[in-house]
């Protein structure tokens, strides 16, 4: 985005005056007594894939922030609506059977579905929401059409990505009357009472405006505290029951039953922690606020008992913070008769499961899901990003977390930090196999506008030209995440192409990677295929050497659920669920056998990669597995101690 609007550095009265005139001429005094909430769809049309969403596999979570103000507003006697525009079209896409790839008009579809809720409940203004930067050309899209069809109903803009990037989003978007910067709890009222004329111009906070060129800040808080978040979200207003029916809700999603209603919770917000990738520090503050025991509980039997839920995924940035409070929280959810299971996708701090108390509370109040964030298994690296945590902290909980293993625990690792070399990367891969999660969820760095690692980057010249990108030698954009639209399952899928040119292949699968030795850093362009050995090496390979069968459940139940929801196309997942069948149910099926045979014969991407680690399509022929993989993928012409490369072989205990 070029940097076209400038911050004004103006004398404090000439930004009041400037804020009256900008609400008289979009206002004209008329009072603002109807406000109506957009979420935007998760992606726009070009990425939108019709199949992932008829499978049920598009994220669908509810719009819990847009919840949260619309029951604000409604506590001070404002007439809110608001709608999920991901949701709504997901639940078109359900409802009608009939409907197909070919004759599914996204764009057609969110625009039908946002012209009926605007004439039918005729808002005064218009709130247009946006989370996440990969979702902004969806938001974009969304917010111009409003302003191109309604140009007499101001738009208001709010968000995690719009506070984080305000000159970068005013700049790309046109026609945006109103921003509210950071959390909406208290800021978003007091903005409407000074519009109103119910407060006066200088109580302004936490707001922005533009005006041709010039961009005016109003940056004093209005953080809100215990009391401000302890209410719940206006769930009559958000369809609460179908939200998992039309899409998923966390990663824990496979291993609940198909009749489960999921739904989703806060207890706290802010990070006891200052992780340099990570931008809640900027945006919550340093202090994490919690909501009071007694409102979280209320809300989770409003779920459960008004509107049937069965499981929640926790919002949560930092769900352990403070041992007395999260104790007391899940001995109150068994002591009230909370009967949800729980998972927490969003990641907790290792240190805090380092306490079995802890871990026994969380435990007996439902938790069957827990993602860790540790990131990285080097230390130097861990005190570059501030990780709250070393090496030992990991282990120290792993070993706890081993004494529960109804627990389904997944590491969220990461690669691809500045300066980071191979050896560091392999320090990584050598901490996951110690600890013996159950999955390693691996990503490759991304740098979000507001974090001190974009800045240390930018400062380097390592940063691609899209936001979160890394530099590649095509400038090509990464928009790295995990899940539906990763970008590996665009590489699998061809929409990508691998870096390695697999016509050219000879000897091991890291040849083409060109790696000489342990202290190179390797360039953006190969993290993709080092993230396929990481893949294949910390987590595929150690099916083969599980035997424990509480575990031998769990991950026949994911990889079910992987292999024909989210990746049906998957040669590898196809591979290692077959792996799961013969081990869990003694027996691979015919329908599996017959889909890892269509999947090889259609491409060369997975039969290249099948060669590269010596899986065959007769080990389910004959149901006969190897126990482990033996290809270590040793580079030829690689100077130093090649025996890291190996992949481990003892069984899994
Ligand atoms: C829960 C969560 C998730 C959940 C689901 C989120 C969801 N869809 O609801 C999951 C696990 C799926 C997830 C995934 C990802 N996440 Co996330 N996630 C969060 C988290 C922890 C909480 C968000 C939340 O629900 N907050 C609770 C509600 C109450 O707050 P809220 O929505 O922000 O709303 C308040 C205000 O923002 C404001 N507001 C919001 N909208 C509006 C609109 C108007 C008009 C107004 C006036 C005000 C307003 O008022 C509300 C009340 O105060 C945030 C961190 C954070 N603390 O923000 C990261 C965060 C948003 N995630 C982040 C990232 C990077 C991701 C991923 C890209 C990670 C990845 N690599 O895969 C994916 C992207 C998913 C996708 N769409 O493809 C980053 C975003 C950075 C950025 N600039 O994009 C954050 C900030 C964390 C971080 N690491 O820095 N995430
Ligand atoms: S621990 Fe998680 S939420 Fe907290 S700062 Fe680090 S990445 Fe962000």
């Amino acid at each position: 985005m070029v940097d076209l609007a400038r911050k004004l550095e103006l004398d404090e009265g000439i930004k009041y005056t400037a804020a009256k005139n900008h609400f008289d001429n979009l206002f004209n005094g008329k009072k603002v007594k109807r406000i109506l909430f957009f979420n935007p769809p998760d992606v726009d049309e070009e990425i939108f894939d019709y199949n992932i969403a008829k499978r049920g596999r598009a994220n669908n979570y509810p719009s819990y922030g847009l919840g949260i103000l619309t029951t604000q507003l409604m506590n001070k006697n404002y007439e809110v609506d608001v709608c999920n525009l991901n949701h709504e079209i997901l639940k078109r896409i359900y409802d009608h059977k009939n409907s197909n790839e070919k004759n599914f008009n996204f764009v057609e579809t969110w625009n039908d579905i946002l012209n009926n809720k605007i004439k039918e409940f005729k808002p005064d203004l218009i709130g247009v929401s946006c989370l996440f930067s990969v979702t902004h050309n969806s938001f974009k899209k969304v917010c111009s059409y409003i302003k191109n069809n309604y140009q007499e109903i101001p738009l208001l803009i709010g968000g995690v990505h719009v506070s984080h990037d305000i000159y970068g989003v005013m700049n790309d978007l046109e026609g945006v009357d109103l921003v509210s910067l950071f959390e909406g709890d208290r800021a978003l009222p007091n903005l409407l009472e000074v519009i109103n004329g119910e407060k006066k111009v200088e109580d302004l906070a936490q707001f922005a405006f533009k005006s041709g060129k010039d961009i005016y800040v109003f940056e004093e808080r209005m953080v809100p505290n215990s009391e401000d978040m302890s209410i719940m979200p206006a769930y009559h207003k958000m369809d609460i029951k179908n939200h998992s029916k039309f899409g998923i809700i966390g990663s824990w999603h496979g291993m609940l039953g198909d009749d489960a209603v999921v739904s989703t919770c806060q207890s706290n917000r802010g990070c006891r922690a200052a992780c340099t990738f990570c931008n809640v520090r900027t945006y919550h503050g340093k202090t994490v606020r919690h909501k009071t025991v007694d409102a979280v509980v209320d809300e989770l039997l409003c779920l459960q008992n008004d509107y049937g839920v069965t499981h929640i995924v926790w919002l949560d940035d930092d769900l352990l913070k403070d041992k007395e409070r999260t104790i007391h929280m899940f001995n109150e959810m068994v002591r009230r008769n909370v009967k949800l299971t729980w998972d927490a996708t969003n990641g907790v701090i290792a240190h805090s499961l380092k306490q079995r108390e802890v871990v026994d509370a969380m435990h007996k109040s439902g938790c069957i899901g827990l993602h860790i964030g540790i990131e990285s298994g080097n230390p130097e690296i861990l005190k570059q990003i501030r990780k709250p945590g070393t090496v030992e902290t990991f282990l120290k909980a792993s070993e706890v977390l081993s004494e529960f293993p109804e627990i389904n625990c997944r590491a969220l690792l990461m690669l691809g930090f500045p300066k980071e070399t191979l050896s560091m990367i392999f320090d990584t891969i050598e901490l996951a196999e110690n600890m013996n999660l159950d999955w390693n969820n691996l990503s490759v760095l991304q740098p979000w506008k507001g974090t001190p690692i974009y800045e240390q980057m930018s400062d380097e010249g390592l940063l691609g030209m899209e936001e979160g990108t890394l530099k590649t030698e095509d400038n090509e954009k990464a928009p790295y995440q995990l899940g539906t639209y990763s970008r590996q399952r665009a590489i699998e899928t061809g929409k990508i192409q691998s870096n390695i040119d697999l016509n050219d292949l000879k000897g091991s699968f890291l040849d083409k990677l060109e790696i000489a030795n342990f202290d190179i850093v390797p360039k953006a362009t190969i993290l993709d295929d080092l993230w396929f050995y990481m893949n294949v090496r910390v987590n595929f390979s150690k099916l083969l050497r599980e035997n424990r069968p509480i575990k031998i459940k769990q991950q026949y139940q994911w990889l079910n659920y992987v292999s024909n929801k989210t990746a049906p196309d998957n040669g590898m997942i196809i591979y290692f669920y077959a792996l799961m069948q013969k081990k869990y149910l003694g027996k691979v099926d015919l329908k599996t056998k017959q889909r890892l045979k269509e999947s090889l014969n259609d491409s060369e991407y997975w039969q290249e990669k099948f060669n590269m680690f010596n899986l065959k399509l007769e080990h389910l022929e004959s149901e006969l597995f190897p126990n482990f993989i033996d290809n270590g993928g040793i580079p030829s012409n690689f100077e130093g101690d090649p025996s890291r490369f190996y992949f481990p072989k003892d069984p899994v205990n």
